[in-house]
Protein backbone atom coordinates (compact mmCIF):
# COMPACT_ATOMS: atom_id res chain seq x y z
CA UNK A 1 0.00 0.00 0.00
CA UNK A 2 0.79 3.93 -0.34
CA UNK A 3 1.02 4.18 3.72
CA UNK A 4 3.55 1.14 3.94
CA UNK A 5 5.69 2.14 0.47
CA UNK A 6 5.97 6.14 2.55
CA UNK A 7 7.02 4.28 5.90
CA UNK A 8 9.39 2.75 4.11
CA UNK A 9 10.86 5.15 2.39
CA UNK A 10 10.70 7.44 5.77
CA UNK A 11 13.05 4.63 7.15
CA UNK A 12 15.15 4.33 4.35
CA UNK A 13 16.32 8.49 4.47
CA UNK A 14 16.81 7.82 8.35
CA UNK A 15 19.37 5.51 7.98
CA UNK A 16 20.62 6.25 4.98
CA UNK A 17 21.09 9.82 6.52
CA UNK A 18 23.63 9.49 9.39
CA UNK A 19 24.59 5.57 9.16
CA UNK A 20 26.88 5.53 11.88
CA UNK A 21 27.13 9.04 13.15
CA UNK A 22 27.80 9.62 16.91
CA UNK A 23 25.50 11.91 18.73
CA UNK A 24 28.11 14.99 19.37
CA UNK A 25 27.86 15.09 23.29
CA UNK A 26 29.13 11.21 23.22
CA UNK A 27 32.03 11.50 20.85
CA UNK A 28 35.40 11.46 22.63
CA UNK A 29 36.64 14.86 22.32
CA UNK A 30 39.47 15.62 25.13
CA UNK A 31 39.65 18.18 26.61
CA UNK A 32 36.44 17.97 27.35
CA UNK A 33 34.58 21.53 26.07
CA UNK A 34 32.60 23.76 28.01
CA UNK A 35 29.76 22.97 26.53
CA UNK A 36 28.19 20.52 23.86
CA UNK A 37 24.64 20.42 22.92
CA UNK A 38 23.27 17.84 20.59
CA UNK A 39 20.62 18.24 18.01
CA UNK A 40 19.10 15.71 15.85
CA UNK A 41 20.94 14.31 12.24
CA UNK A 42 24.49 14.49 11.01
CA UNK A 43 26.85 16.14 8.90
CA UNK A 44 29.04 14.14 6.51
CA UNK A 45 32.18 14.73 4.84
CA UNK A 46 32.16 14.14 1.50
CA UNK A 47 33.94 14.23 -1.76
CA UNK A 48 33.08 17.41 -2.65
CA UNK A 49 33.65 18.96 0.71
CA UNK A 50 36.35 22.20 0.80
CA UNK A 51 37.59 24.24 3.31
CA UNK A 52 36.17 28.10 3.16
CA UNK A 53 38.70 30.68 4.80
CA UNK A 54 36.29 33.78 6.21
CA UNK A 55 38.69 36.12 7.12
CA UNK A 56 42.63 37.15 6.38
CA UNK A 57 45.92 36.09 7.19
CA UNK A 58 48.67 33.29 7.27
CA UNK A 59 47.73 32.17 10.60
CA UNK A 60 44.59 31.42 9.02
CA UNK A 61 45.49 29.70 5.67
CA UNK A 62 48.07 27.52 7.82
CA UNK A 63 44.77 26.33 10.44
CA UNK A 64 42.87 25.61 6.69
CA UNK A 65 45.97 23.27 5.32
CA UNK A 66 46.16 21.78 8.98
CA UNK A 67 42.68 20.48 8.65
CA UNK A 68 42.74 19.76 5.00
CA UNK A 69 45.97 17.67 5.71
CA UNK A 70 44.12 15.94 8.30
CA UNK A 71 41.09 14.96 6.61
CA UNK A 72 42.76 14.02 3.24
CA UNK A 73 44.93 10.54 4.05
CA UNK A 74 41.84 8.78 5.31
CA UNK A 75 38.42 10.03 3.24
CA UNK A 76 40.81 10.45 0.02
CA UNK A 77 39.42 13.48 -0.63
CA UNK A 78 40.53 16.66 -2.44
CA UNK A 79 39.30 19.01 0.29
CA UNK A 80 40.61 21.92 -1.44
CA UNK A 81 41.21 25.24 1.16
CA UNK A 82 40.54 28.78 -0.14
CA UNK A 83 37.75 32.08 0.15
CA UNK A 84 35.20 30.04 -1.99
CA UNK A 85 32.23 28.96 -0.36
CA UNK A 86 32.35 25.27 1.42
CA UNK A 87 30.75 23.28 3.73
CA UNK A 88 33.55 23.72 6.24
CA UNK A 89 33.90 27.08 7.49
CA UNK A 90 36.60 28.92 9.51
CA UNK A 91 36.41 32.04 10.30
CA UNK A 92 37.81 34.62 12.06
CA UNK A 93 36.03 37.03 13.47
CA UNK A 94 36.03 40.65 14.90
CA UNK A 95 37.11 41.66 18.59
CA UNK A 96 39.97 41.14 20.97
CA UNK A 97 41.81 37.83 20.65
CA UNK A 98 41.36 34.86 22.53
CA UNK A 99 41.44 31.08 22.60
CA UNK A 100 37.60 30.57 22.87
CA UNK A 101 36.22 29.06 19.84
CA UNK A 102 32.67 27.72 19.11
CA UNK A 103 31.91 25.12 16.70
CA UNK A 104 28.14 24.70 14.97
CA UNK A 105 27.51 21.42 12.96
CA UNK A 106 24.37 21.31 10.51
CA UNK A 107 23.22 18.94 7.83
CA UNK A 108 24.88 21.37 5.70
CA UNK A 109 27.86 22.04 7.19
CA UNK A 110 30.55 22.85 9.84
CA UNK A 111 31.19 26.12 11.05
CA UNK A 112 34.19 27.15 13.35
CA UNK A 113 34.61 30.72 14.52
CA UNK A 114 37.40 32.51 17.23
CA UNK A 115 38.67 35.66 17.31
CA UNK A 116 42.16 34.12 16.69
CA UNK A 117 43.68 31.86 14.71
CA UNK A 118 44.74 29.59 18.02
CA UNK A 119 40.51 29.54 18.53
CA UNK A 120 40.33 27.63 15.14
CA UNK A 121 43.38 25.61 15.60
CA UNK A 122 41.59 24.33 18.47
CA UNK A 123 38.47 24.12 16.72
CA UNK A 124 39.86 22.26 14.39
CA UNK A 125 41.35 19.61 16.88
CA UNK A 126 38.12 19.06 18.60
CA UNK A 127 36.73 18.78 15.31
CA UNK A 128 39.13 16.05 14.55
CA UNK A 129 37.89 14.10 17.50
CA UNK A 130 34.65 14.43 16.81
CA UNK A 131 34.81 12.50 13.56
CA UNK A 132 35.27 8.75 13.27
CA UNK A 133 38.81 7.48 14.70
CA UNK A 134 39.33 6.07 11.39
CA UNK A 135 40.19 9.67 10.25
CA UNK A 136 43.76 8.74 12.22
CA UNK A 137 44.59 6.83 8.96
CA UNK A 138 47.38 7.47 6.79
CA UNK A 139 45.59 6.12 4.18
CA UNK A 140 42.22 5.95 2.49
CA UNK A 141 39.61 4.05 4.47
CA UNK A 142 36.02 3.17 4.29
CA UNK A 143 34.08 5.19 6.80
CA UNK A 144 31.48 7.44 7.61
CA UNK A 145 32.58 10.57 7.90
CA UNK A 146 29.66 12.04 9.98
CA UNK A 147 29.66 14.35 12.81
CA UNK A 148 26.39 14.77 14.56
CA UNK A 149 24.56 18.11 14.72
CA UNK A 150 25.18 20.54 17.59
CA UNK A 151 26.99 23.01 19.04
CA UNK A 152 30.19 23.31 20.81
CA UNK A 153 31.38 26.34 22.71
CA UNK A 154 35.34 26.04 24.31
CA UNK A 155 37.48 28.01 26.15
CA UNK A 156 40.54 26.94 27.89
CA UNK A 157 40.53 27.47 32.01
CA UNK A 158 43.97 28.31 32.38
CA UNK A 159 46.23 30.37 29.66
CA UNK A 160 49.22 27.79 30.51
CA UNK A 161 48.79 24.63 29.41
CA UNK A 162 52.45 22.74 28.76
CA UNK A 163 54.16 19.76 29.05
CA UNK A 164 58.38 19.43 29.69
CA UNK A 165 60.69 17.41 27.73
CA UNK A 166 64.11 16.21 29.69
CA UNK A 167 66.28 16.54 26.73
CA UNK A 168 69.28 16.53 29.26
CA UNK A 169 69.19 13.20 30.79
CA UNK A 170 68.81 11.27 27.56
CA UNK A 171 69.18 13.31 24.68
CA UNK A 172 65.90 13.37 22.33
CA UNK A 173 66.19 14.06 18.85
CA UNK A 174 64.25 16.83 16.97
CA UNK A 175 62.38 14.02 15.23
CA UNK A 176 61.20 13.23 18.43
CA UNK A 177 60.57 16.29 19.88
CA UNK A 178 58.03 17.29 17.02
CA UNK A 179 56.67 14.20 17.05
CA UNK A 180 55.50 15.12 20.48
CA UNK A 181 54.88 18.76 19.80
CA UNK A 182 52.16 16.89 17.41
CA UNK A 183 50.72 15.23 19.72
CA UNK A 184 50.33 17.47 22.24
CA UNK A 185 48.85 19.90 19.75
CA UNK A 186 46.28 17.85 19.43
CA UNK A 187 45.55 18.33 23.04
CA UNK A 188 45.57 21.50 23.16
CA UNK A 189 48.51 22.27 24.98
CA UNK A 190 50.37 25.14 24.61
CA UNK A 191 53.57 25.75 25.89
CA UNK A 192 56.48 23.07 25.31
CA UNK A 193 59.43 23.49 28.28
CA UNK A 194 62.67 21.95 27.10
CA UNK A 195 64.95 20.61 30.25
CA UNK A 196 68.06 21.49 28.26
CA UNK A 197 71.13 21.43 30.41
CA UNK A 198 71.43 19.26 33.73
CA UNK A 199 74.49 17.31 35.27
CA UNK A 200 74.55 14.91 32.10
CA UNK A 201 74.01 17.24 29.66
CA UNK A 202 74.31 20.54 28.23
CA UNK A 203 71.93 20.19 24.89
CA UNK A 204 72.12 23.90 23.38
CA UNK A 205 74.60 25.13 21.31
CA UNK A 206 75.70 28.57 22.62
CA UNK A 207 78.43 30.00 20.16
CA UNK A 208 80.27 32.18 23.21
CA UNK A 209 81.13 29.14 24.98
CA UNK A 210 81.71 26.31 23.04
CA UNK A 211 83.24 23.86 24.70
CA UNK A 212 79.39 23.51 26.52
CA UNK A 213 78.21 20.86 23.89
CA UNK A 214 81.52 19.55 22.63
CA UNK A 215 82.71 18.65 26.08
CA UNK A 216 78.98 19.02 28.35
CA UNK A 217 76.89 17.55 25.64
CA UNK A 218 78.76 14.26 24.64
CA UNK A 219 77.61 12.05 26.82
CA UNK A 220 73.94 11.24 28.62
CA UNK A 221 72.87 8.96 31.40
CA UNK A 222 74.10 5.44 31.51
CA UNK A 223 77.49 6.90 29.43
CA UNK A 224 75.62 6.33 25.95
CA UNK A 225 76.37 9.02 23.05
CA UNK A 226 74.32 12.45 24.34
CA UNK A 227 74.01 14.88 21.52
CA UNK A 228 72.88 18.67 21.29
CA UNK A 229 70.67 20.91 19.25
CA UNK A 230 72.74 23.43 16.96
CA UNK A 231 70.77 26.78 17.05
CA UNK A 232 69.64 26.37 13.79
CA UNK A 233 67.98 23.21 15.25
CA UNK A 234 66.58 24.37 17.82
CA UNK A 235 64.86 27.23 15.66
CA UNK A 236 62.98 24.57 13.64
CA UNK A 237 62.08 23.41 16.81
CA UNK A 238 60.88 26.61 17.97
CA UNK A 239 59.30 27.12 14.65
CA UNK A 240 57.46 23.62 14.62
CA UNK A 241 55.96 24.50 17.81
CA UNK A 242 54.40 27.93 16.77
CA UNK A 243 53.24 26.76 13.53
CA UNK A 244 51.26 24.55 15.90
CA UNK A 245 50.48 27.73 18.10
CA UNK A 246 52.76 26.79 20.93
CA UNK A 247 55.42 28.43 22.65
CA UNK A 248 58.68 27.24 23.90
CA UNK A 249 59.91 27.87 27.17
CA UNK A 250 63.85 27.11 27.53
CA UNK A 251 65.94 25.89 30.39
CA UNK A 252 68.99 26.55 31.52
CA UNK A 253 68.84 24.64 35.09
CA UNK A 254 71.26 26.59 37.66
CA UNK A 255 72.91 27.25 40.00
CA UNK A 256 72.71 23.44 41.27
CA UNK A 257 72.48 20.76 38.49
CA UNK A 258 75.12 22.33 36.65
CA UNK A 259 77.86 19.71 36.20
CA UNK A 260 77.72 19.07 32.34
CA UNK A 261 78.87 23.36 32.36
CA UNK A 262 81.35 22.82 35.46
CA UNK A 263 83.07 19.46 32.97
CA UNK A 264 83.33 21.83 30.12
CA UNK A 265 84.22 25.08 31.85
CA UNK A 266 87.09 24.68 34.65
CA UNK A 267 86.81 28.58 35.55
CA UNK A 268 82.93 27.97 36.29
CA UNK A 269 83.53 25.54 39.41
CA UNK A 270 83.10 26.89 43.11
CA UNK A 271 87.21 28.05 44.61
CA UNK A 272 88.30 30.01 46.94
CA UNK A 273 86.90 33.69 46.59
CA UNK A 274 89.97 35.82 45.60
CA UNK A 275 89.98 39.55 46.82
CA UNK A 276 89.73 42.01 44.21
CA UNK A 277 93.35 44.25 43.20
CA UNK A 278 96.41 43.28 42.86
CA UNK A 279 96.42 39.83 43.74
CA UNK A 280 100.50 39.76 43.96
CA UNK A 281 101.04 42.82 46.06
CA UNK A 282 97.84 41.80 48.10
CA UNK A 283 99.00 38.42 48.81
CA UNK A 284 103.13 37.95 48.31
CA UNK A 285 104.79 36.27 51.11
CA UNK A 286 101.60 35.51 53.39
CA UNK A 287 99.81 33.20 51.46
CA UNK A 288 99.70 30.03 50.74
CA UNK A 289 99.50 29.50 47.00
CA UNK A 290 98.41 26.07 46.94
CA UNK A 291 95.48 26.20 48.80
CA UNK A 292 94.20 29.11 46.30
CA UNK A 293 91.95 27.32 44.24
CA UNK A 294 92.12 30.03 41.60
CA UNK A 295 92.03 27.60 38.67
CA UNK A 296 90.07 24.59 39.83
CA UNK A 297 89.90 21.86 38.35
CA UNK A 298 87.38 21.06 35.71
CA UNK A 299 84.44 18.41 36.78
CA UNK A 300 84.24 15.34 35.70
CA UNK A 301 81.99 13.74 33.19
CA UNK A 302 78.65 12.63 34.67
CA UNK A 303 76.16 9.46 33.94
CA UNK A 304 74.25 8.63 37.16
CA UNK A 305 71.23 9.92 38.09
CA UNK A 306 72.02 11.37 41.47
CA UNK A 307 70.54 15.11 41.94
CA UNK A 308 71.87 17.97 44.35
CA UNK A 309 75.63 17.28 44.10
CA UNK A 310 76.80 20.40 41.76
CA UNK A 311 77.10 24.28 41.99
CA UNK A 312 78.13 26.91 39.86
CA UNK A 313 80.77 29.73 41.76
CA UNK A 314 78.40 32.12 43.13
CA UNK A 315 80.75 34.64 44.05
CA UNK A 316 83.00 34.49 40.95
CA UNK A 317 82.24 37.18 37.63
CA UNK A 318 83.16 34.81 35.43
CA UNK A 319 79.94 33.21 36.26
CA UNK A 320 77.70 36.04 35.54
CA UNK A 321 79.53 36.44 32.47
CA UNK A 322 79.02 33.32 31.06
CA UNK A 323 75.29 33.14 32.68
CA UNK A 324 74.50 36.57 31.11
CA UNK A 325 76.08 35.49 27.29
CA UNK A 326 74.43 32.18 28.04
CA UNK A 327 71.24 34.37 28.56
CA UNK A 328 71.41 36.68 25.52
CA UNK A 329 72.32 33.50 22.91
CA UNK A 330 69.02 32.23 24.25
CA UNK A 331 67.15 35.02 23.70
CA UNK A 332 67.74 35.23 20.24
CA UNK A 333 66.55 31.98 19.37
CA UNK A 334 63.39 33.15 21.74
CA UNK A 335 60.37 34.44 20.69
CA UNK A 336 58.48 33.66 23.53
CA UNK A 337 58.05 35.71 27.00
CA UNK A 338 60.02 33.16 29.43
CA UNK A 339 63.02 32.21 30.35
CA UNK A 340 63.60 29.45 32.55
CA UNK A 341 66.10 29.75 35.17
CA UNK A 342 66.00 25.90 36.45
CA UNK A 343 66.83 26.67 40.55
CA UNK A 344 66.09 23.59 41.80
CA UNK A 345 67.98 21.42 44.33
CA UNK A 346 70.98 23.01 44.79
CA UNK A 347 72.02 21.39 47.97
CA UNK A 348 75.67 22.44 48.14
CA UNK A 349 74.97 25.98 47.31
CA UNK A 350 75.18 28.09 50.47
CA UNK A 351 71.36 29.69 50.95
CA UNK A 352 72.84 33.24 51.07
CA UNK A 353 74.75 32.48 47.90
CA UNK A 354 72.05 30.75 46.11
CA UNK A 355 69.46 33.60 47.11
CA UNK A 356 72.55 36.04 45.46
CA UNK A 357 72.56 34.29 42.37
CA UNK A 358 69.11 33.55 41.83
CA UNK A 359 68.49 37.43 42.15
CA UNK A 360 71.14 38.25 39.82
CA UNK A 361 70.09 35.90 37.25
CA UNK A 362 66.62 37.04 36.97
CA UNK A 363 67.81 40.53 36.53
CA UNK A 364 69.99 39.39 33.85
CA UNK A 365 66.44 37.71 32.23
CA UNK A 366 64.64 40.60 32.69
CA UNK A 367 67.52 43.18 31.02
CA UNK A 368 67.03 40.94 27.81
CA UNK A 369 62.77 41.94 27.86
CA UNK A 370 62.08 38.44 29.44
CA UNK A 371 60.70 37.06 32.28
CA UNK A 372 61.89 34.49 34.55
CA UNK A 373 60.17 31.18 35.69
CA UNK A 374 61.85 28.83 37.87
CA UNK A 375 61.39 25.62 39.85
CA UNK A 376 59.80 26.48 43.27
CA UNK A 377 62.85 26.80 45.47
CA UNK A 378 62.86 30.15 43.38
CA UNK A 379 60.43 31.57 45.88
CA UNK A 380 62.61 31.95 48.75
CA UNK A 381 64.29 34.76 46.73
CA UNK A 382 63.30 37.85 46.11
CA UNK A 383 61.06 37.38 42.89
CA UNK A 384 61.04 39.87 39.90
CA UNK A 385 57.51 41.34 39.35
CA UNK A 386 55.96 38.73 36.83
CA UNK A 387 58.70 36.06 37.53
CA UNK A 388 56.69 32.16 38.01
CA UNK A 389 57.43 29.73 40.21
CA UNK A 390 56.66 25.91 38.93
CA UNK A 391 55.25 24.32 42.13
CA UNK A 392 56.54 20.66 41.63
CA UNK A 393 57.56 19.73 45.50
CA UNK A 394 57.04 22.29 48.31
CA UNK A 395 53.90 24.23 48.86
CA UNK A 396 55.74 26.75 51.18
CA UNK A 397 57.88 28.11 48.38
CA UNK A 398 54.42 28.09 46.41
CA UNK A 399 52.85 30.27 49.46
CA UNK A 400 56.23 32.57 49.32
CA UNK A 401 55.54 33.35 45.76
CA UNK A 402 51.71 34.08 46.22
CA UNK A 403 52.87 36.27 49.09
CA UNK A 404 55.56 38.08 47.02
CA UNK A 405 52.19 38.71 44.56
CA UNK A 406 54.03 36.24 42.00
CA UNK A 407 52.12 33.13 40.42
CA UNK A 408 52.47 29.63 40.23
CA UNK A 409 52.62 27.36 37.39
CA UNK A 410 51.42 23.63 38.87
CA UNK A 411 53.09 21.02 38.04
CA UNK A 412 53.31 19.11 41.57
CA UNK A 413 55.25 15.90 41.31
CA UNK A 414 52.51 13.41 42.85
CA UNK A 415 49.82 13.79 40.11
CA UNK A 416 51.47 15.40 37.06
CA UNK A 417 55.12 13.96 37.00
CA UNK A 418 55.09 11.66 33.65
CA UNK A 419 58.02 9.83 34.53
CA UNK A 420 56.68 8.64 38.03
CA UNK A 421 55.54 5.13 37.50
CA UNK A 422 52.06 3.55 37.39
CA UNK A 423 52.79 1.13 39.90
CA UNK A 424 55.28 -0.55 41.07
CA UNK A 425 55.83 -2.98 37.98
CA UNK A 426 56.26 -0.32 35.36
CA UNK A 427 58.85 -0.95 33.25
CA UNK A 428 60.14 2.35 33.12
CA UNK A 429 60.14 5.33 35.62
CA UNK A 430 60.93 6.26 39.29
CA UNK A 431 58.54 6.40 42.25
CA UNK A 432 60.26 8.86 44.53
CA UNK A 433 57.22 11.04 44.61
CA UNK A 434 54.43 8.55 44.53
CA UNK A 435 53.22 5.57 41.67
CA UNK A 436 50.63 7.67 39.05
CA UNK A 437 48.07 5.75 37.99
CA UNK A 438 46.14 7.40 34.79
CA UNK A 439 43.21 8.28 37.69
CA UNK A 440 45.56 9.79 40.27
CA UNK A 441 46.59 12.28 37.05
CA UNK A 442 43.14 13.00 36.38
CA UNK A 443 41.57 13.79 39.91
CA UNK A 444 43.15 16.42 41.20
CA UNK A 445 42.03 20.03 40.95
CA UNK A 446 44.77 22.94 40.34
CA UNK A 447 42.81 25.32 42.37
CA UNK A 448 42.41 23.49 45.20
CA UNK A 449 45.47 21.19 45.42
CA UNK A 450 47.99 23.39 47.27
CA UNK A 451 46.99 25.03 50.39
CA UNK A 452 46.35 28.85 50.19
CA UNK A 453 46.92 28.72 46.58
CA UNK A 454 43.57 29.63 44.68
CA UNK A 455 42.76 29.62 41.22
CA UNK A 456 43.49 33.52 40.14
CA UNK A 457 47.07 32.44 42.45
CA UNK A 458 47.65 29.67 39.27
CA UNK A 459 49.28 30.35 35.88
CA UNK A 460 48.55 26.69 34.95
CA UNK A 461 49.47 23.20 34.69
CA UNK A 462 52.75 22.12 32.99
CA UNK A 463 53.51 18.01 33.08
CA UNK A 464 57.32 16.86 33.30
CA UNK A 465 58.78 14.02 31.37
CA UNK A 466 62.40 13.52 32.89
CA UNK A 467 63.84 11.07 31.33
CA UNK A 468 66.62 9.59 33.84
CA UNK A 469 65.17 6.12 32.92
CA UNK A 470 63.71 6.95 29.34
CA UNK A 471 65.59 6.21 26.16
CA UNK A 472 63.43 6.36 23.01
CA UNK A 473 60.44 7.68 21.65
CA UNK A 474 59.15 4.06 22.72
CA UNK A 475 59.93 4.65 26.42
CA UNK A 476 58.48 8.36 25.92
CA UNK A 477 54.88 7.13 24.61
CA UNK A 478 54.62 4.94 27.35
CA UNK A 479 54.94 7.51 29.90
CA UNK A 480 53.57 10.62 28.46
CA UNK A 481 50.58 8.53 26.93
CA UNK A 482 47.52 8.27 28.47
CA UNK A 483 48.71 10.60 31.65
CA UNK A 484 49.63 13.74 29.06
CA UNK A 485 45.77 13.41 27.31
CA UNK A 486 44.44 13.18 31.93
CA UNK A 487 46.44 16.32 32.31
CA UNK A 488 45.49 18.27 29.33
CA UNK A 489 42.03 17.94 30.46
CA UNK A 490 43.02 19.18 34.35
CA UNK A 491 44.68 22.36 32.30
CA UNK A 492 42.06 22.86 30.14
CA UNK A 493 38.69 21.77 31.31
CA UNK A 494 36.94 23.31 34.55
CA UNK A 495 36.79 21.63 37.35
CA UNK A 496 32.97 21.52 37.09
CA UNK A 497 33.18 19.91 33.83
CA UNK A 498 35.91 16.96 34.23
CA UNK A 499 34.11 13.69 35.22
CA UNK A 500 36.44 10.54 35.70
CA UNK A 501 33.74 8.69 34.37
CA UNK A 502 33.44 10.17 31.09
CA UNK A 503 36.90 10.40 30.78
CA UNK A 504 37.66 6.51 30.95
CA UNK A 505 35.23 6.40 27.98
CA UNK A 506 36.77 9.05 26.19
CA UNK A 507 40.55 8.20 26.73
CA UNK A 508 39.50 4.66 25.12
CA UNK A 509 38.53 6.46 21.95
CA UNK A 510 41.90 8.13 22.24
CA UNK A 511 43.56 4.76 22.60
CA UNK A 512 42.17 3.88 19.12
CA UNK A 513 43.47 7.09 17.36
CA UNK A 514 46.61 6.33 19.29
CA UNK A 515 46.84 2.76 18.11
CA UNK A 516 46.15 3.95 14.79
CA UNK A 517 49.05 6.29 14.82
CA UNK A 518 51.28 3.27 16.39
CA UNK A 519 51.46 5.07 19.39
CA UNK A 520 52.89 2.86 22.03
CA UNK A 521 50.42 3.80 25.30
CA UNK A 522 50.30 2.40 28.76
CA UNK A 523 46.88 0.50 28.78
CA UNK A 524 46.16 1.64 31.95
CA UNK A 525 43.41 -1.09 33.74
CA UNK A 526 41.44 1.50 34.63
CA UNK A 527 40.31 1.62 31.55
CA UNK A 528 38.14 -0.35 28.75
CA UNK A 529 40.25 -0.58 26.10
C1 LIG B 1 63.43 15.99 40.75
S1 LIG B 1 61.62 18.05 39.75
C2 LIG B 1 64.07 16.88 39.91
C3 LIG B 1 64.70 16.39 38.68
C4 LIG B 1 64.59 14.89 38.56
C5 LIG B 1 63.22 14.45 38.98
C6 LIG B 1 62.99 12.99 38.79
C7 LIG B 1 62.86 18.87 39.87
C8 LIG B 1 62.67 20.28 39.80
N1 LIG B 1 64.01 18.23 40.06
O1 LIG B 1 66.03 16.79 38.62
O2 LIG B 1 64.83 14.55 37.24
O3 LIG B 1 63.04 14.78 40.32
O4 LIG B 1 61.67 12.65 39.06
Amino acid sequence: TLRTLAALAVLSVSSCQAPNSIPLDEAGIIPIPRSVTSKSGAFELNSESSIQLIGAGGDLTRVGNFLAEKLRPATGYAIPVSAEKGDLILELTGGEASEKYGIEITDDGVRITSTSAAGLYYGTQTLIKALPVEIENSSVVDADWTIGNGKIEDEPEFAYRGAMLDVARHFISVEDVKHYIDQMGSLKYNYLHLHLSDDQGWRIEIKSWPKLTEIGGKTEVGGTEGGFYTQAEYSDIVKYAADRFMTVVPEIDMPGHTNAALAAYAELNPGVNLPDGDFATMTEGKIDFDILDKNPEPAEIYTGIEVGFSTFATNKEITYTFVEDVIRELVELTPGPYIHIGGDESHVTEKDDYIYFVERVQGIVTKYGKTSIGWDEIATAKLAPGSVAQFWALEENAKLAKEQGNQILMSPAKRAYLDMQYDSTSRLGLHWAAYIELDDSYNWDPATYADGINKTDILGVEAPLWTETITNRADIEYMAFPRLAALAEVAWSSNERRNWESFQKRIAQQGKRWDINGIGFYRSPKVNW
